[in-house]
């Protein structure tokens, strides 16, 4: 294997020819994503993608952590919901309210578009890799955007003795049915692109995303998790809870729920040795002794500065664990 070098020079970090990978999820990952595509070269940036959240509405195939990243990258997110397009009009979903159609899901009109292209690709027979490629040249996105699997791999809830469709739970009933259990599917394998993206990486950066419905889902598809395991030279998660809280969305409160400690260090126990480092936030500072395996810094990632800051700083936190 020729030897990669990512090399710290006095004017920060230079990436020759490092490959790294990024496991995203909805808005914490795609902003990791969106800093990481800022720094390292399009061609030495995978960014495998959760697609537990995707379904089937208004006939159409929605993939919202897909959507999320690929409008992230694209610079079109709508930075208020931190889902859709920016600039969006909602002419008609107004229209299907009007005819008693679904409107508990709000697609914006340009997000239809999306919605349509795919579905119509995914009906002549393209896969949804193949598919994700097409929606991201079309959008000039140069880093490889993945679906972590082209089979369906839906996740669902379960609550006070109810299974919950994924995006009934979140959106439908607005993550307020305590969560008892998270229930993955079996059997789902990754794609090709997917295993060889893992078997060439030098650095695996799990971002900041709900550990259980974002980065599990990913990990539960056939051989992600081994890989991880074998394969890359460090494997840095970045915990998406900061001071006991989540930066967005329900991970703090299912923690609760499921009887775990909400704080930076239970997300790093949870994900156990799997990671060889583990980045949170300086509000959680002493939370850690210092054992090498654990680096504070300001993980808030509020402008496109804050991403490529926080990306600079995982890249080259990761860079020190690996020459240590
Ligand atoms: N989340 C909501 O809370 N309400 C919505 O109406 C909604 C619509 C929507 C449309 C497209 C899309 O890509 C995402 C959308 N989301 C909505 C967010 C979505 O449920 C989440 O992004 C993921 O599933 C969790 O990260």
């Amino acid at each position: 294997m020729t030897d990669h070098r990512l090399r710290i020079t006095d004017n920060g970090l230079r990436i020759t020819d490092y490959r790294i990978v990024c496991l995203a999820g909805g808005v914490g990952g795609a902003k990791l994503a969106a800093g990481l595509a800022h720094i390292v070269p399009p061609a030495n940036l995978t960014v495998i993608v959760n697609t537990g959240d995707d379904f089937q509405h208004l006939g159409l195939t929605v993939c919202p952590d897909l959507d999320t990243v690929m409008y992230t990258l694209a610079g079109m997110a709508n930075a208020e919901t931190g889902w859709g397009r920016a600039g969006e009009s909602w002419r008609t979903m107004e229209m299907v309210a009007q005819l008693g159609g679904p409107d508990w899901f709000s697609l914006g009109d340009l997000d239809l578009a999306t919605h349509l292209t795919r579905t119509q690709l995914l009906s002549e027979g393209q896969t949804l890799t193949a598919v994700t490629h097409h929606l991201c040249t079309h959008l000039h996105i140069q880093p490889a955007i993945l679906p972590m699997s082209d089979q369906p791999a839906p996740t669902m809830i379960e609550s006070d003795g109810r299974i919950l469709p994924f995006q009934t739970w979140f959106v439908r009933e607005r993550w307020q049915p305590p969560v008892s259990k998270i229930i993955l599917p079996e059997d789902v394998k990754a794609t090709h692109a997917v295993v060889r993206a893992l078997e060439t990486a030098d650095m695996v950066i799990i971002a900041p995303s709900n550990p259980f419905v974002s980065i599990d889902p990913i990990l539960n598809v056939y051989p992600i998790r081994a890989l991880l395991e074998d394969v890359p030279q460090v494997v840095t998660a970045v915990s998406p809870i900061i001071g006991g809280q989540a930066v967005k969305g329900p991970a703090a409160k299912m923690m609760q729920e499921m009887g775990m400690e909400v704080s930076a260090t239970a997300v790093a126990r949870y994900y156990g040795d799997l990671v060889d480092l583990f980045i949170y936030d300086r509000q959680d500072e002493g939370a850690f002794e210092e054992r090498g395996e654990a680096v504070a810094m300001d993980t808030m990632m509020v402008d496109g500065d804050g991403r490529v800051r926080v990306a600079k700083e995982v890249l080259h936190a990761s860079l020190n664990f690996l020459e240590s």
